[in-house]
């Protein structure tokens, strides 16, 4: 009798301890960052009166009936998008020559007075329906530097930037990204001044309390993005790339000479590697160019989907976003070579890692947390991100073994963590069995939202090995697969 209860009580015992997931480490995301982390790849589209003046930064003198477009069609240039395997598109409502292209009542330089639609229409709401239409997130680009405003580098444009920032938060849907830029090169138009303004971008935008009186009021679920986020920060360059080791956590650092960290005045230097142990989650997103400008000009092309895919596992692949700048041309539509390379390069992302190679298969692993299944090796495998394989507090160096039911031809590997419980693991290496010996494939660091490896030549096993080899707390890691480049 005493037995049969000291068994129940160290079975109960064992139930709760092994309920308990593993104790959260660092900074951890919010869930409209974790949101954020799903989207992977999505697009930035630049389409103003800069667009007809060929330019890439319009002073704000074009006259807004330059704004012509032949036959614009946002269907036509979101399908594109998705083609593309895009899932999100920040519109950029407002560039630096401050044209807004919807109604706003802030200024009359605004979509309104183009021949658009014959002066009714509304180019921010015709994009974010197509974009939801075609199950695509939106998000809106408002540019605070703005070189036709008069009031540019005065207290009064602040009222005026956050009056368009709340036209934009209120009048269409939710947003999944609030981006910020952090450019301000100075001269401008400024309502026939036509001359130099320095603003302190430090003070002069008060962006603390922009963004919590506004973005985090009106619009909880945005993503901020600027050069230091609070969300999402820049990659620190504008090539589609961050370091081979990016920490999706972030302390962010004043440039030199200046006491606090706001877009334009940061120390970008971290960026595109993050900062272990970060004070705060603030991923990467790498904002690159379709073609060679943000603008549409004629003489440029699209980059190859070659290219493309390998921005991709240097984006996506090391815990970042890829965002695609989309240059619709004169007529408001994507080019068709834009369109087709999109389209190869959605079809390569697709095809790839349709299906996770290792398909069935068995796992032994060292240790799983209290013996319980909730924290199985199997979760690696089954294609679901909230479940994950989870190791007892001390073991933090864990290794499993995955064996195939035959040999699968593989030269991609990805692994994943489970964010929630922050960005845990430091060095990892991936072996396969060849011949009658484990062999090392690939030895990496940061994992993060995702870690994509590309493997120099194709190699055939029917065992692979995972072994975590660096990591200050026990792992956490949702998926891990194997895939074929489809090229
Ligand atoms: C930059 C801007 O200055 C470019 O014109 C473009 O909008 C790009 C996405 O961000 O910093
Ligand atoms: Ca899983």
């Amino acid at each position: 009798m005493i037995k049969q209860i000291t068994g129940l009580l160290c079975l109960t015992a064992s139930i709760a301890f092994a309920q308990t997931p593993p104790k959260p480490y660092g900074a951890l995301p919010a869930p409209r960052q974790v949101a954020w982390h799903e989207t992977e790849v999505y697009g930035i589209m630049h389409f103003t009166p800069t667009t007809f003046e060929n330019k890439e930064w319009g002073y704000g003198d074009a006259d807004p009936k330059t704004f012509n477009p032949s036959d614009f069609n946002a269907e036509q240039i979101i399908q594109a998008a998705k083609a593309g395997g895009l899932r999100g598109i920040v519109l950029v409502a407002k560039h630096h020559d401050g044209f807004c292209l919807w109604p706003t009542k802030t200024t009359d330089y605004n979509i309104a007075q183009s021949p658009f639609r014959q002066g009714k229409g509304d180019l921010v709401r015709e994009v974010a329906d197509a974009a939801r239409k075609h199950g695509l997130k939106f998000g809106v680009y408002c540019s605070p530097w703005d070189r036709n405003n008069a009031k540019y580098g005065t207290p009064e444009y602040i009222k005026i930037y956050r009056e368009q920032l709340r036209e934009l938060y209120t009048n269409y849907g939710d947003l999944f990204m609030s981006w910020h830029d952090g450019a301000n090169g100075g001269d401008g138009y400024y309502g026939g001044a036509r001359e130099k303004r320095s603003i302190d971008n430090t003070t002069y935008y008060q962006w603390d309390s922009t963004w919590t009186n506004y973005t985090r009021k009106l619009q909880p679920n945005a993503n901020i993005f600027s050069d230091i986020g609070w969300d999402v920060r820049w990659a620190g360059n504008e090539d589609g790339s961050v370091n081979p080791t990016s920490w999706a956590t972030l302390t962010p650092k004043p440039s030199e000479g200046q006491n606090v960290a706001v877009p334009g005045q940061a120390n970008a230097t971290e960026n595109p590697g993050g900062t272990r142990g970060g004070k705060f989650w603030i991923p990467a997103e790498c904002d690159v160019p379709l073609r060679k400008g943000w603008f549409y000009h004629a003489n440029e092309k699209p980059k190859t989907p070659e290219k493309l895919f390998d921005l991709y596992l240097k984006s996506v692949g090391r815990g970042a976003a890829l965002d695609l700048g989309l240059a619709p041309d004169t007529r408001g539509q994507l080019h068709n070579d834009d369109v087709v390379a999109l389209k190869t390069f959605g079809d390569h992302v697709k095809n790839t890692f349709a299906t996770n190679l290792i398909g069935r298969a068995s796992s032994k692993a060292v240790n799983v947390r209290g013996y319980n299944s909730i924290y199985s090796a199997k979760n690696l495998l089954d294609g679901k991100p909230d479940t994950y394989w989870a190791t007892d507090d001390d073991f933090k160096t864990p290794e499993v073994v995955i064996e195939m039911s035959q040999p699968v031809v593989f030269d991609v590997i990805s692994l994943q963590e489970y964010i929630k419980l922050g960005q845990r693991i430091e060095e990892f290496a991936v072996d396969a069995w060849i011949g009658n010996d484990w062999k090392e494939v690939y030895k990496g660091t940061s994992v993060g939202a995702k870690r994509l490896a590309k493997l120099d030549v194709p190699i055939t096993s029917n065992k692979v090995r995972l072994r975590i080899t660096k990591s200050p707390v026990s792992i956490a890691i949702s998926e891990f697969g194997v895939y074929k480049d489809s090229e």
